[in-house]
């Protein structure tokens, strides 16, 4: 179960494995079943510890997707991961927030649910994570999807007192509802409705969302706030593409594993880990191969 330390290493890697036509990074990629369950391996022979399965883009400005279409894209990739014996040596989390996807996932083998809305969209949604024992992730989302990065852009007051107070309210509201505290994640959800700075102020303050006491999900794995600044850093004025981000990933994982967070969900899971393992090993953890601690 997730919180269970299985090896020395305090933060697990969360593989992202989108069977979507229009995510933003690796949209249209794995909506092939063999394809997606293809990749779902390739992140766990990388070494993720979590495969987050999600059948609705989330990118800014893109439209819901009904219930059955989300099922018929995620269903058949979860019971192929379960039937390839997959599901019992990863955790596997279902990225959704209607209750009828989730209830579908955590029946073929999912065992988090991943909830962008943080059991806002789906009044169904805390009582099955209450009563199937799953874990699940509140993530902070200022608007929706289709609204939250519109012209005049996101406004906060101070962006990191107006998440700390959200997650706080959405755990309480989970545990009023039967949720265990103890399968509570909370994410700041890095991208929506944020700006480029409230992003890099998230990431500075992340220390004030640990001090919540819940484990922290971190992704900024290839978002846009990185091509900007890379662009910006090489004098060009378009966002560079999603391809090219991966040092911007790997440097805010680096530094969000610095300042507390416990989940990183990444696309590119090896040099990820490769990175977080030699950043904690100079922050001082023991350094580990894959569950035998050296000592030299
Ligand atoms: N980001 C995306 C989707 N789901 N879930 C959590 N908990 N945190 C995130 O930051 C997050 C998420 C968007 O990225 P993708 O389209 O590449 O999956």
């Amino acid at each position: 179960m997730l919180g269970d330390v299985t090896d020395a290493r305090s933060y697990r890697v969360m593989g992202v494995l989108n069977v979507t036509p229009d995510s933003f990074s690796d949209g249209g990629r794995f909506l092939d079943v063999d394809a997606a369950i293809a990749h779902a391996r390739a992140l766990v022979d990388e070494g993720a510890d979590i495969l987050d399965v999600g059948g609705e883009s989330t990118r800014p400005g893109a439209e819901p997707v009904a219930a059955e279409r989300e099922l018929a894209r995620v269903l058949p990739v979860l019971e192929g991961l379960a039937a390839a014996g997959v599901t019992e040596t990863t955790q596997v989390s279902i990225d959704t927030c209607k209750a009828t996807v989730a209830r579908a996932a955590l029946d073929a083998g999912a065992s988090l649910v991943n909830d962008i809305s943080a059991l806002r969209a789906d009044p169904q949604m805390a009582g099955l994570v209450a009563d199937s024992g799953a874990g699940c992730c509140l993530m902070h989302m200022l608007g929706q999807p289709r609204t939250m990065q519109l012209a005049g852009g996101p406004q906060y007051k101070d962006v990191v007192d107006e998440v700390r107070a959200f997650l706080e309210e959405r755990m309480l509201f989970a545990v009023r509802e039967g949720v265990r505290e103890q399968r509570i994640m909370l994410d700041p959800g890095i991208g929506f409705g944020k700006t480029v700075e409230h992003n890099l102020t998230l990431l500075r303050r992340l220390p004030e969302l640990a001090a919540l006491g819940r484990p922290l999900v971190v992704g900024t794995s290839r978002k846009s706030f990185l091509g900007q600044i890379i662009a910006a850093d090489e004098g060009q004025q378009e966002p560079v593409a999603a391809e090219q981000r991966l040092p911007g990933t790997i440097a805010t994982n680096v530094l969000a594993l610095e300042r507390g967070a416990s989940v990183l969900r990444v696309h590119d899971v090896a040099p990820v880990r490769a990175a977080l393992a030699v950043a904690a090993a100079t922050l001082g953890e023991r350094w580990t191969a894959r569950g035998t601690t050296r000592t030299s």
